[in-house]
C-alpha cells in the first residue's frame, strides 16, 4: 500500500490504523513547509457542489457512495505550526494545542480520546447502556437562534456501528436536532445541517457525538476527521491586521475565545482553503478580559485576499498577503501631516479639507511686546497648537525613517509638493523644520510652543481661529529637543540641499552651545490664566543626550560623543524609549549607526548596544505575554503611539543587530494598530474594514468630513473626557476607546502618532 492516503483507487480500502499512520507521516513531511492546498480540495462550507461524492446523511442514515464518484473529500488538513516560537514560549507556558473535544462517560461506559487538531480519536472501551452513555462533545459553540449550521466531517469506526450526532443548547438542554451516522472502517464523508429554533439559541451551544451502546459493545475506535462547523459567517471572533501581512514575514491572528481546535485561512475570492493551522497558546489577557488563543500562518506565502475561519466557523475581517501591503497607507499617513500644515493654503489636493491659510499673523511672546513671525509647521493634533516637544519627535521620526530606508519614499503621494523631485517625506519634514528654525532665538534657545491661551471651540475652522497666537518661554527641554532635530536634519537634507543642511547644523550647534551654558533643567508650564495644551516632560537629560549624539553623527566630532557619555554615566535611564517625553533611544541609535563609533570608543559602543538590546528585550518579553503580541501595557492617553514607538525601538534593535525576533515583534506592533486588537479596529482612518470616522480634529469637524490616514490615540483607561467617563464600569483597559469626536483622550489625531506609524512601516517594509 502506498503511503499516499487519499488516492481515489485506494480510498475504500484504507483502514483506520493506516490512515492515522499516514497522517503522521504526512505531518512529518510537511512540518516546516507551508501547505498550499491543491485546487481539488474545497472548502466544504461554500462549495458543497464540489464535495462529490459525499455520502450525505439524511435525518437517519448515510447513503452508500456511488462507485463512479470522484475522490472522497477527505480534508487534508494537518497539524502544522511550523514557525519559530523562540521568545514566545518562554513567556507563555500555556502555548500548545489543547483539544476542546472532550469525552464523557456514564452508565458503565468508558471512552477516552487521543485527539490532534484535525482528528478526534475516541476509544470506546465500554459502551454503557445506551448510545448517549458515552460521548465526545464540544461546548461553547455559538448556535444562534434562527440560524442554520452545516457540519462537514469524515468518520470511521473499527467496528461497524452507528453513532449519533446531536446539537443542543448547553445551558437549557433544548435540542436543535440529531442524526445517525453509519460508520465502518472506511473513512466516509458526511454532512448535516440543522436550524436553531427561534429563541432557543445561545453562545453555549454543544455539538456531541454519542458513542455509547447502539448495538455494539466490544471495544472499538471511532475517528472523526476534518470536522468543520460552518454558519457563523457574520461572527467575527478572530483578529487580524486588516490591511494584511507581508508575504515573507510572520503572520499571526488572535482568537478572542476558544473557537475550535484549528483554523483555516480561506481565499476570499475562490473560497478555497489555502492553509490550516492549530489554535494554540491559551492565555488569560487581563487588559482585554478575554481568554485568547493565537494561530500562525507565516508559511502561507501566496499573495491573495483571505480571511480566517475556525473549526467552529468563526471568522475574521478580510486581509491580504502581499509583498507590499502598506505602501498606500504609508503615503496617506504622510499626507495626513500635509493636512495639518499651518500658515499655508490647502489647495485642491486637499479635497474637502481645503482651506485658506491659517494663523498667518505674527505671534506675541507672552507678557512682552515682542512680536515674531513663527508661521508654518504643523498643527499638533486636533487643536491648532504647535509644540516643540511633539513637533521635534514627529519630524525626527520622518527624517530617521528616510535615513533608514531612503528608497522606500516616493515623490508622488499626492501631497502639495509631490512632483518636485524630492521625496514627499522630506518635503513634509522640511515644512516643520523651517518652522522650528523660526522658533529659535539668537542665543540658541527655542520657544517651547506657539499656541493660543485656550482652545477654540471644536468646530472652529483653522482659517477662522481668531485667538492670538502666543509664544511661551524657551526652556531646556525644547531647546535640547530642537537641537537634536536640527542635527538630524543636517544629515537628512545633506544630499538634497546642502545649504539648508548647513543652516540646520549651525542651528543645532547654536542650541547646543546654549545648553552647555544652561545646565539646569527648565520647563515652561502654563501660567494660571493659560489653558492651552502642554507637554510636561520631567527631564531634559534624554534630549541632551540625543542632541549630543545627533551632533556626533552629523559631524563625526568625538567630543560630542564624550559629552553624551558623561550624561549617560550620570543617568543611564536616558536610554529607555522613544516618545515626545523621552528620546534617548534615538541618540543611542544615531551613535550605533555613526560611521566611526565602534572604533572611536569600543567599550562605550558595546555598552550602548547592550542598552538598546535591553530595551528591546523587555518589549519582546512583554509582547510574549500578550494575547495580541503587543508589548505596550499602558492603556493611557495616546496608547496607539506607545505601541508604534515600541515598534520603532524594536526596529532599531533589529537594524543594529539583525536579530529576527526584534523584527517579528516590531511587526506585531504594526499588526495591533491595524486591526489585530481586541476591538477589531484598524485605528487608521480610511483603512481596513473597521476604522475611525469621527476623530477629534478641529479641521475635520469644521469641514464636516473626515481625513484619511490619521491614527487615533487609542484606548485610554483613565477616563479623561466626557465620553470615557460614561463608559460602563467593567470596560477592560484595552477597550476604553470610542469613535466619537468628543473623546479627545482616545480618538484624537496627532502628528507624532502618525509619524511613529510612518517610521514603523518604513522599518518593516
Ligand atoms: O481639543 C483639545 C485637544 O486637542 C486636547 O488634547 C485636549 C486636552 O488638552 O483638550 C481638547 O480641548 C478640550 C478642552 O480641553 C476642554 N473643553 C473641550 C475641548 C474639546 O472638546
Ligand atoms: O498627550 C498629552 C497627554 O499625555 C496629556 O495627558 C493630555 C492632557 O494634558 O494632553 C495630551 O496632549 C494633547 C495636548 O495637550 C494638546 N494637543 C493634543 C495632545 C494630544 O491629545
Ligand atoms: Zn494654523
Amino acid at each position: 500500500m502506498k503511503n499516499q492516503p487519499f488516492k481515489t483507487t485506494e480510498r475504500y480500502s484504507l483502514r483506520i490504523g493506516v490512515l492515522i499512520a499516514a497522517l503522521l507521516v504526512f505531518d512529518a513531511l510537511v512540518l516546516g513547509f507551508g501547505i498550499r492546498r491543491s485546487n481539488s480540495v474545497k472548502n466544504p462550507g461554500d462549495s458543497a457542489d464540489v464535495l462529490t461524492p459525499a455520502p450525505t446523511v439524511s435525518a437517519t442514515a448515510a447513503p452508500v457512495p456511488a462507485p463512479t464518484e470522484e475522490p472522497i473529500n477527505v480534508y487534508k488538513s494537518l497539524l502544522n505550526i511550523p514557525y519559530d516560537r523562540t521568545g514566545y514560549e518562554a513567556a507563555n507556558p500555556n502555548d500548545g494545542f489543547t483539544s476542546e473535544w472532550v469525552p464523557s462517560s456514564e452508565e458503565g461506559a468508558y471512552v477516552e480520546t487521543a485527539n490532534t487538531p484535525e482528528t478526534i480519536v475516541a476509544n470506546v472501551n465500554a459502551a454503557g447502556s445506551s448510545v448517549t452513555s458515552a460521548a465526545v462533545s464540544r461546548w461553547g459553540i455559538p448556535f444562534e437562534s434562527g440560524k442554520s449550521y452545516h457540519i462537514y466531517l469524515n468518520a470511521a469506526s473499527t467496528l461497524n456501528r452507528s453513532i449519533q450526532m446531536r446539537a443542543y443548547n448547553g445551558d437549557t438542554g433544548v435540542s436543535f436536532g440529531s442524526t445517525l451516522l453509519s460508520l465502518n472502517s472506511d473513512l466516509n464523508y458526511f454532512e448535516w445541517s440543522f436550524t436553531v429554533p427561534a429563541g432557543a439559541g445561545g453562545y453555549n451551544g454543544v455539538l456531541s457525538f454519542d458513542l455509547g451502546n447502539n448495538g455494539v459493545t466490544d471495544p472499538h475506535t471511532v475517528t472523526i476527521h476534518a470536522l468543520r462547523i460552518i454558519g457563523q459567517d457574520d461572527n467575527k471572533a478572530v483578529r487580524v491586521n486588516q490591511l494584511g501581512y507581508l508575504t515573507t514575514e510572520q503572520k499571526r491572528c488572535t482568537f478572542i475565545y476558544s473557537c475550535g481546535d484549528l483554523f483555516d485561512v480561506v481565499n476570499a475570492e475562490t473560497n478555497e482553503i489555502a492553509y490550516t493551522g492549530a489554535i494554540v497558546g491559551r492565555i488569560e489577557d487581563g487588559y482585554t478580559a478575554e481568554t485568547d488563543y493565537y494561530g500562525d500562518f507565516t508559511n502561507l506565502r501566496f499573495p491573495g485576499t483571505y480571511f480566517i475561519r475556525t473549526q467552529n466557523g468563526l471568522i475574521s475581517q478580510p486581509f491580504v498577503i502581499s509583498s507590499d501591503p502598506y505602501s498606500v497607507l504609508q503615503g496617506s499617513a504622510i499626507r495626513m501631516l500635509s493636512y495639518q500644515r499651518c500658515g499655508q493654503e490647502l489647495t485642491e489636493w486637499a479635497g474637502a479639507l481645503a482651506h485658506p491659510a491659517c494663523h498667518t499673523g505674527e505671534a506675541n511672546f507672552y507678557l512682552t511686546d515682542v512680536m515674531k513671525d513663527v508661521t508654518g509647521g504643523w498643527h499638533d493634533a486636533g487643536d491648532f497648537g504647535r509644540y516643540v516637544p511633539t513637533g521635534t519627535k514627529a519630524v525626527n521620526d520622518l527624517m530617521l525613517a528616510y535615513l533608514t530606508a531612503p528608497d522606500e519614499f516616493t515623490d508622488n503621494i499626492g501631497s502639495p509638493d509631490s512632483g518636485n523631485g524630492i521625496p514627499d517625506i522630506l518635503d513634509e519634514a522640511r515644512y516643520e523644520m523651517e518652522w522650528l528654525l523660526k522658533m529659535q532665538l539668537e542665543d540658541g534657545s527655542v520657544y517651547c510652543k506657539a499656541t493660543s491661551a485656550g482652545f477654540p471651540s471644536d468646530s472652529t475652522a483653522p482659517e477662522n481661529d481668531t485667538l492670538p497666537v502666543l509664544l511661551f518661554a524657551p526652556d531646556t527641554v525644547s531647546t535640547a529637543d530642537a537641537a537634536g532635530s536640527f542635527a538630524i536634519a543636517s544629515m537628512a537634507f545633506r544630499e538634497i540641499d546642502a545649504a539648508f543642511a548647513d543652516r540646520c547644523l549651525e542651528a543645532g550647534k547654536n542650541a547646543e552651545r546654549y545648553l552647555s551654558h544652561h545646565r539646569d533643567y527648565k520647563l515652561t508650564i502654563n501660567p494660571p490664566d493659560v489653558s492651552a495644551g502642554q507637554y510636561l516632560d520631567e527631564s531634559d537629560a534624554d534630549a541632551r543626550f540625543t542632541c549630543k549624539m545627533a551632533l556626533y553623527a552629523a559631524t563625526g566630532d568625538k567630543h560630542y560623543a564624550e559629552d553624551a557619555k558623561e550624561i549617560y554615566e550620570e543617568d543611564d535611564s536616558v536610554i529607555n524609549s522613544v516618545s515626545w517625553k523621552s528620546n534617548g533611544i534615538f541618540g543611542a541609535y544615531l551613535f550605533l549607526t555613526a560611521p566611526n563609533a565602534e572604533t572611536d570608543d569600543p567599550e562605550f559602543y558595546k555598552e550602548i548596544l547592550g542598552r538598546l538590546k535591553n530595551a528591546a528585550d523587555g518589549m519582546v518579553s512583554a509582547a510574549g505575554g500578550s494575547a495580541y503580541g503587543v508589548s505596550n501595557i499602558m492603556y493611557e492617553w495616546g496608547s496607539n503611539s506607545f505601541v508604534c514607538n515600541d515598534g520603532i525601538v524594536l526596529a532599531m534593535a533589529y537594524d543594529v543587530t539583525g536579530e529576527q525576533t526584534y523584527l517579528q515583534t516590531a511587526i506585531e506592533q504594526l499588526n495591533y494598530v491595524l486591526g489585530k486588537n481586541s476591538l477589531d479596529y484598524c485605528f487608521v482612518s480610511g483603512f481596513g474594514t473597521r476604522s475611525p470616522k469621527n476623530q477629534h480634529n478641529r479641521l475635520t469637524v469644521s469641514k464636516q468630513t473626515m481625513m484619511e490616514g490619521a491614527l487615533s490615540g487609542g484606548p485610554d483607561a483613565s477616563r479623561e473626557d466626557d465620553v470615557m467617563e460614561v463608559m460602563p464600569g467593567n470596560t477592560p483597559p484595552a477597550k476604553m476607546y470610542k469613535d466619537d469626536y468628543h473623546s479627545y483622550s482616545t480618538n484624537e489625531v496627532a502628528i507624532y502618532y502618525n509619524s511613529a506609524l510612518i517610521y514603523l512601516i518604513a522599518a518593516i517594509e
